[in-house]
């Protein structure tokens, strides 16, 4: 039986992690919302499921429900062949998958600090200083963090976690993806200290399931309704 996968239409948000994991695999999948938008929130609110979910992406597979990205992928990650079988690696790739996790609400947060119930436009003052810091602070913290765990790979800084390819390997592809459309002057100048991050970038882009996958049309654009949104107020390089 297929996966299916439920997350917002219109936007790669969270659910693009999971989708990128799918497609690598070459997974039977179905994203819900592309043939059936209202089938998303319905299953949200579905009142029989005794497990729901705070907030998309979920994945049913069967009788299995989960939410929560980095745990979808924790479920998937053995099932599609994208993580260790070694316990103490497995728990490795869930520790950066959650700190990406953290970085993505960070990167949402520096358009909306106030809350996502009111405009941009309402809350731009304090957009433009969360901005500056996550410009200036966090997405220099987070990024040597990853150049760092990269290096330290006793495996070689090819991929995240041991020897081969792992679901985060393509969580940080899909990272650099989404800073560098919000944040291209600061992507730009940060990016060149972190070789190793934009090689692992790179190296994920050119895999063949993850090429066919970018220039196929279920791959939605990243856009302004997106976690990483482009307003070119908040970008500019860091100081
Ligand atoms: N920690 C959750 C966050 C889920 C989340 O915030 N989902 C967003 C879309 S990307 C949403 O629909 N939120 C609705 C809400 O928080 O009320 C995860 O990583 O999956």
């Amino acid at each position: 039986m297929a996966y299916e996968l439920f997350y917002w239409d219109g936007l790669q948000g969270r659910g693009e992690f999971i989708r990128l994991a799918l497609e690598m695999a070459q997974a039977d999948y179905r994203d819900v919302s592309r043939s059936d938008a209202a089938a998303v929130q319905a299953f949200i609110n579905d009142p029989t499921v005794t497990t729901p979910t705070f907030a998309p992406p979920v994945l049913r597979d069967g009788d299995v429900i989960v939410g929560q990205t980095a745990a979808l992928l924790l479920y998937l990650g053995p099932r599609l062949g994208l993580v260790s079988d070694d316990e103490r690696l497995a728990l490795w790739t869930h520790q950066i998958q959650l700190t990406v996790a953290d970085l993505v609400s960070e990167a949402h947060d520096s358009h909306h600090p106030i809350g996502v119930g009111h405009y941009y436009e309402d809350q731009k003052t304090e957009a433009l200083l969360r901005a500056d810091e996550f410009r200036n602070q966090r997405m220099p913290k987070f990024l040597r963090w990853f150049e760092t765990i990269l290096k330290r790979n006793p495996s070689g800084p090819q991929w995240l976690v041991g020897d081969t390819l792992s679901y985060v390997d393509l969580s940080l592809f899909q990272l650099v993806e989404g800073l560098r459309y919000a944040f291209p002057n600061a992507s730009a100048a940060l990016l060149t200290d972190y070789p190793n991050v934009v090689a692992l970038h790179d190296r994920v882009a050119a895999l063949p399931q993850i090429k066919a996958y970018v220039q196929s049309d279920r791959r939605t654009p990243l856009n302004q309704h997106d976690i990483f949104r482009h307003y070119p107020e908040l970008d500019s390089t860091p100081n």
